[in-house]
């Protein structure tokens, strides 16, 4: 049985990090156009440096942690994988490293990850941890001030090509389990990955609410991740 997963903002509600769209969601005070959008850092780039600089620092607050469902989903991919079950791959549109942080191994984060920054002269790819502004040295070149200020998030914003669509496709066309988890499907190409799977896929929604993508799924379970994650997994684990 070949998994595929899709999480979004919802997997990581519990967890403490805020969601897009719900009331207090991370885009409050500000149109997504200013802050995620590579035509709103050209305008304002200290804006959008700091929305993310506030988002990076949040994240490495040590109450920042994985929940159930990151974990079920770790525990799950290790027993799948350990008992040759078949493919399992874990696609993210969080930025946040909380999968990574439970234990996920095949995690592809396609809209980049928070803990990244990227070269906008080379796009090398950085870990980083600390604030970005435009006195940010490069890592390699320190001294060379004509490089200073060339980072940026290594993220994607609206507009921008989200990564791995040839490896999501893929595993979209040969998944028979697709999961898809904490997500509003309003974001594409993310939400259109349901309508990739083959007619044989089992697909199956996990989402606090209804959603434009409801449709497109065999069936929808409504609660939260962390209490309905691990109850679905433990189910096909029994299988
Ligand atoms: C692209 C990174 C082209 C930055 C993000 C018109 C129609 C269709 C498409 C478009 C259009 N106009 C423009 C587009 C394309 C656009 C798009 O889809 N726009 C939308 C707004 C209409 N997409 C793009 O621009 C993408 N790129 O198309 O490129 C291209 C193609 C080829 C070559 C070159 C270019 C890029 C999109 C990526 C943007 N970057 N994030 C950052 O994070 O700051 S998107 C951002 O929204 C996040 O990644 C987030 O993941 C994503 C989607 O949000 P969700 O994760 O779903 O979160 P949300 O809050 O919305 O929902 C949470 C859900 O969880 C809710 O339903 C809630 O009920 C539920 N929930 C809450 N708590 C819980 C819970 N569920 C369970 N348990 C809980 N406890």
């Amino acid at each position: 049985m070949n998994v595929l997963i899709l999480t979004g903002a919802g997997i990581s509600a519990e967890s403490g990090i805020p969601t897009f769209r719900d009331a207090n969601g991370l885009w409050e005070g500000h149109a997504f156009e200013e802050v995620a959008t590579p035509q709103g850092f050209a305008r304002n780039p200290e804006l959008v440096q700091e929305f993310y600089n506030q988002r990076r620092r949040a994240l490495l607050n040590p109450e920042i942690r994985p929940n159930a469902a990151h974990v079920a989903l770790a525990e799950f991919e290790r027993d799948h994988l350990e008992h040759g079950r078949g493919d399992f791959l874990l696609v993210t549109q969080n930025i946040d490293n909380l999968h990574q942080r439970a234990g996920s191994q095949n995690v592809l984060a396609m809209h980049g990850q928070l803990l990244q920054a990227r070269c906008t002269y080379t796009e090398e790819v950085f870990d980083w941890t600390a604030d970005l502004t435009a006195d940010t040295p490069h890592p390699e070149d320190p001294d060379n001030d004509a490089l200073r200020g060339c980072l940026r998030p290594n993220v994607v914003w609206f507009g921008e090509m989200p990564i791995g669509l040839t490896r999501i496709e893929k595993a979209a066309t040969q998944a028979d389990l697709f999961l898809a988890i904490g997500t509003s499907g309003v974001v594409y190409p993310a939400a259109g990955i349901v309508a990739q799977t083959s007619p044989e896929c089992r697909r199956i929604e996990v989402n606090l609410d209804d959603t434009p993508a409801s449709n497109a799924f065999d069936e929808t379970i409504r609660g939260s991740a962390s209490v309905e994650v691990p109850k679905l997994l433990n189910h096909f684990k029994a299988m």
